[in-house]
């Protein structure tokens, strides 16, 4: 696919810092932050919520479709925990954040999780659940582990991202 710009993927365990990560890109970068689990919620794209998980069931075609539309002109920063039902070309850089366990656990209590989702949650974590499914779904040359602890990381994160634009940018350049 040809785009004028690029397309990047910010995923990772729930908790990690995907959206705010992905909003100081936007920031820094111009690209548009697209959140995926409240695009769910907001048209509908689920076949109900799940209460004794705490979720919505995606509609995955629903999703997709709505995606593919999103995305076709690039320039776009999505933001999802499951990196896997995504069709491989539609990204130009896939972001992994990470969180030392502590650091994690405390955030998930401050959001209310329940019990069941901070241990599942933390588990996917612990086994680099995402990481390892980025690594089997996408180009190894486009997937960046990246540590998400601090404010100063996701800074550093972000104005990583601002470099790898512009040198896209040069390298995409007709
Ligand atoms: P996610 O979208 O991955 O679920 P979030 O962006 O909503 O995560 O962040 C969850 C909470 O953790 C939120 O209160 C902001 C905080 N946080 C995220 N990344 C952080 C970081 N690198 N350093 C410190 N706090 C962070």
């Amino acid at each position: 696919m040809s785009r004028s710009l690029p397309n990047i993927l910010v995923t990772g365990t729930p908790g990690t810092g995907k959206t705010t990560t992905s909003e100081m890109i936007a920031e820094v970068t111009g690209l548009e932050h697209v959140n995926v689990g409240e695009l769910v919620k907001q048209k509908q794209l689920h076949e109900g919520y799940l209460e004794e998980f705490d979720t919505h069931v995606l509609d995955e075609d629903k999703l997709l479709d709505e995606l593919e539309e999103i995305l076709k002109e690039g320039g776009k920063i999505v933001d999802f925990h499951t990196c896997e039902i995504f069709p491989e070309r539609w990204f130009d850089l896939v972001l992994v954040l990470r969180t030392d366990t502590a650091g994690l656990y405390d955030r998930m209590t401050k959001r209310g999780y329940n019990k069941r989702k901070i241990d599942e949650n933390m588990e996917c974590e612990i086994m680099q659940v995402v990481l390892e499914t980025a690594h089997e779904s996408y180009a190894p040359e486009i997937v960046v582990e990246l540590p998400s602890n601090t404010i100063d990381d996701m800074e550093s994160n972000a104005d990583r991202v601002k470099q790898w634009l512009d040198a896209w940018k040069v390298n995409n350049s007709k």
